[in-house]
């Protein structure tokens, strides 16, 4: 059965609705019920881990049997699992509901099939309506989901010669403004930024993302590895977002509990050695460089080993953009998939 003009326009609303939830460990999800005439009798959405999804929590708002005949539209397909709640697709059947519009499929070996569940119990149902969109909304959930992990942007401002400070570890304004504020806008994007100790003794950065003086209205969660103590005084204690420290050179049980957390990006903001640490262990699903003309020489490279013993195994990698930024130069790069695959 063709998706109809009345149920598109619920898909749209139901995508709005999706964005009133929270991004953490659950996908945004918005469900719009419809009458067997079409009119609106309900509206629901997911407000976070461990509350109703939105089909139950629009279903909730109406009377018994209230719901029979009905069509559900919902952002992304009825889960098929019992997790902190129970089954949706069970609850559309049991609420009597005949007919199920979806946006995406559920990507969850447990939570998925909820389709195939609709449909074995007489429910019409269809799906890809505005799955662009849908996508949109929970990209970075989809791709947390997929990576089982976090997604991890290493970032460094380098020289055009590739050092990352001077001899004396002076390292502040290698690039211009243009860069900074790019900078500053990317970490207001990501959900946690990451720091060794190291940088956080030498630089005492303050990890917030800022427009000019102003702060961006979301902030990463700042994330501090290394086993040195951070002082009292240490600006990072003053971020608006409470600092995670981890005592561990173990990146994966990191990158572990901050996906637990619900923290779907992470950008990783220094020094060399926590970035070259992510990209040795092929955990820096894309790579940052804000290049400056400028040359510093002496032994502060913006990384240092990552495994790399021989040309042969480089790590390579594909730009995905150059972008110029005042007079420097960005390059965004991800992995180059085919040398990349098989590495831990
Ligand atoms: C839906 N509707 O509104 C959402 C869904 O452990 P739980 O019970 O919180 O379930 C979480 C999983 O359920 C999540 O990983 C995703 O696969 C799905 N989310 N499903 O039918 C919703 N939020
Ligand atoms: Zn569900």
């Amino acid at each position: 059965m063709a998706v109809n003009e009345t149920e598109r326009r619920a898909m749209t609303r139901a995508l709005e609705l999706a964005t009133l939830g929270p991004r953490g460990v659950n996908p945004q999800v918005g469900a719009v019920i419809l009458a067997p005439d079409g009119t609106l009798l309900a509206e629901g959405w997911h407000h976070g881990a461990g509350t109703p999804h939105a089909e139950v929590d629009a279903l909730s708002k109406l009377a018994p049997e209230a719901a029979r005949g009905a069509t559900a539209i919902v952002t992304l397909e009825p889960c098929n699992h019992t997790g902190r709640t129970g089954p949706c697709a069970v609850a559309l059947i049991e609420a009597g509901v005949a007919r199920v519009v979806y946006a995406l499929d559920d990507p969850g070996a447990v939570s998925g099939g909820g389709a195939d569940r609709l449909r074995a119990a007489g429910v019409s149902v269809d799906s890809g309506e505005q799955a662009d969109v849908a996508q949109g909304i929970i990209d970075g959930w989809l791709t947390a989901q997929r990576l089982g992990r976090p997604q991890v942007t290493v970032k460094w401002a380098q020289s055009l010669d590739g050092r990352a400070a001077a001899s004396d570890g002076s390292s502040q304004w290698i690039t211009g403004p243009e860069a900074r504020a790019d900078v500053h806008r990317r970490r207001a994007a990501a959900d946690a930024i990451a720091v060794g100790t190291g940088t956080v003794l030498s630089d005492d950065p303050s990890l917030t993302a800022r427009d000019g003086d102003a702060l961006y209205e979301t902030q990463p969660v700042p994330v501090v590895i290394g086993s040195r103590p951070t002082p009292d005084a240490a600006a990072i204690r003053r971020h608006p977002q409470t600092p995670l420290f981890y005592d561990t050179h173990d990146l994966h049980t990191v990158l572990a509990d901050l996906h637990e957390r619900g923290i779907q990006s992470v950008f990783v903001e220094g020094g060399p050695t926590l970035a070259s640490a992510f990209i040795a262990q092929g955990l820096a699903d894309r790579v940052l460089a804000y290049i400056a003309p400028v040359l510093i020489g002496g032994d502060r490279l913006a990384l240092t080993d990552i495994g790399v013993a021989t040309i042969d195994t480089a790590r390579r990698l594909t730009v995905e953009e150059w972008v110029p930024l005042g007079a420097d130069l960005l390059a965004i790069a991800t992995p180059a998939l085919d040398l990349e695959e098989g590495v831990a």
